[in-house]
């Protein structure tokens, strides 16, 4: 695999890759065997001034004005038959930089497709209302795009989530400046050079690698921005939001969770066992919608407890370019996070059912590989079991009754997801209805495959809505026009 070459293609601005004069660099690793794959610019104050600077006189152009919703919808459309005609080499760069295992980015790289072809269609359906106010009086609103919105991006889904920042920004008629994770910038940069001969406008779509503390806070903190969107933790949250309020700019935050799988005895133990599984195991745990805890009924704890483990230990743990189940996780600086959270447990004295330990793999000595690994009987009010872990690292807790299950689930700063485990439609539907969480899945978890329903969370997972038709509440401002006749 070819690296991004750095010295060629640099930031993305104003329609041209550019190497800032200072040309300071960040080595981009593999996470599986700590090789370097790239060099890419730490672009800071004046690389988003300029982009910034860029995005704000494309959106103002005539060019983009008369830009035709019916002819951005076709410019997504045809951006997503290039993400398919690029999926192999989309495929492998993400592998290579975040590390996860080749089918995942598969299936990301298709998402990333069909972002484009969501927002697609929607281009030319953003509709206005009449409003019946009082005779001879014609009342309507319009929909109009919110101007310049700044992207940051986590390094967890890069891919994924930079296509649903340009395929939402571009339908809605906005310009974007993209801000990729210093860990993996690679399919951001690649899907960008892909989209190029497209022909958008110079300026619409601009893309500045570097720190979080420098391109990332003069992103958030550019006064011509319009809108931020910003998926990481809650400390860097905050920081995005304060410097947003400054300017009096609207923020989305997507901050994580502690997301519970609520498992009653009297569920479909095959498909429970199945789903809570993967989705603490899916990206090795470095999901923010990861069901981190298990939140299950007592009288079926130990035996459901023990086949999951039975299950997590024959799972295999290797670099994701041989496509094993787990990857390796991000960096040192995750593992240690992680690591920090398991030597916690031990010092505890909670049990560790199984896993907890780094899994060294031949010939990548350098890669940060994790047992997959369950603590059991954690207290509700334990860091452990409030604190996002961010790694393959679940904690189990038991309950009674249901309003217990409830209080549980609910018992974290966090309110991101949840899965209800139960053949009790009656049970199901009242669990759903007190959970504090912006999305329930019941007996499955991920059903419908995110792209088309809204996601955020409650409480201080964040506030805001990606995805679906509801994001679209984020990248317009209304107008009300009021004429009389
Ligand atoms: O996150 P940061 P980190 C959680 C997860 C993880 C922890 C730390 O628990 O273990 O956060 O990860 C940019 N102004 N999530 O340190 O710092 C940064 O460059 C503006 C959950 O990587 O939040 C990157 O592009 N931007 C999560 C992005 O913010 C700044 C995904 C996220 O980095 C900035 C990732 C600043 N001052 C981590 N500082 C999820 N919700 O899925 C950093 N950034």
């Amino acid at each position: 695999m070819k690296p991004v070459d750095a010295q060629v293609r640099g930031c993305y601005i104003d329609g041209e890759w550019v190497v800032p004069k200072k040309a300071r660099l960040i080595e981009v690793k593999n996470p599986g065997d700590g090789s370097i794959l790239a060099y890419v610019p730490r672009g800071d104050r004046e690389e988003i001034d300029l982009a910034v600077k860029a995005a704000k006189k494309a959106f103002h152009s005539k060019e983009w004005q008369t830009f035709s919703s019916y002819h951005r919808g076709k410019l997504l459309y045809q951006a997503a038959e290039i993400i398919r005609e690029n999926k192999q080499e989309l495929t492998k760069l993400e592998t290579l930089d975040v590390g996860k295992p080749l089918s995942q980015s598969a299936v990301d790289v298709e998402i990333a497709a069909r972002y484009f072809e969501y927002y697609a269609g929607i281009a030319d359906k953003i509709l206005g209302e009449t409003i019946p106010v009082e005779p001879g009086i014609i009342d309507y609103t319009v929909r109009e795009p919110i101007g310049i919105v700044g992207h940051i991006i986590p390094w967890n889904y890069p891919l994924q989530i930079a296509a649903r920042s340009i395929s939402v920004s571009i339908a809605t008629g906005n310009a974007a400046v993209l801000k990729p994770a210093e860990d993996t910038p690679l399919t951001t940069l690649k899907l960008v050079e892909v989209i190029e001969p497209l022909g958008l406008p110079k300026g619409i779509l601009n893309v500045v690698t570097g720190y979080g503390h420098e391109a990332g806070a003069a992103l958030s903190a550019h006064p011509e921005i319009n809108h931020i969107t910003f998926t990481g933790s809650v400390e860097t949250g905050k920081k995005v939001m304060e410097s947003a309020a400054q300017n009096i700019v609207p923020v989305t935050l997507e901050l994580g969770g502690k997301s519970p799988n609520i498992v009653f005895a009297d569920c479909n133990e095959e498909q429970a066992l199945k789903w809570v599984l993967k989705s603490i195991i899916q990206n090795a745990g470095q999901t923010c919608s990861a069901g981190s805890r298990l939140v299950i009924e007592k009288s079926i704890k130990e035996k459901f407890v023990r086949k999951l483990a039975a299950a997590m230990e024959k799972l295999s743990i290797g670099p994701g370019m041989d496509d094993h189940d787990l990857g390796p996780v991000l960096s040192k600086k995750q593992f240690d996070r992680i690591q920090g959270f398991i030597d916690l447990a031990k010092q505890d004295g909670i049990r560790i059912v199984t896993g907890g330990e780094r899994q060294l793999v031949e010939g990548c000595e350098q890669g940060y590989y994790l047992q997959p690994t369950i603590l059991d009987d954690v207290p509700v009010s334990h860091d452990l079991a409030q604190e996002e872990i961010f790694g393959p690292v679940l904690t189990v807790t038991t309950f009674e009754t249901e309003e217990e299950a409830i209080e549980m689930a609910n018992g974290t700063p966090y309110g991101l997801v949840a899965g209800i485990w139960t053949e009790n439609v009656g049970v199901a539907h009242r669990v759903a209805s007190g959970l504090q969480c912006g999305q329930v899945f019941i007996n499955h978890y991920g059903a419908g495959g995110g792209i088309a329903q809204p996601f955020g969370g409650y409480k201080k997972s964040g506030f805001g809505r990606e995805k679906g038709l509801e994001a679209l509440q984020n990248y317009t401002q209304v107008k009300n026009v009021a004429l009389k006749y």
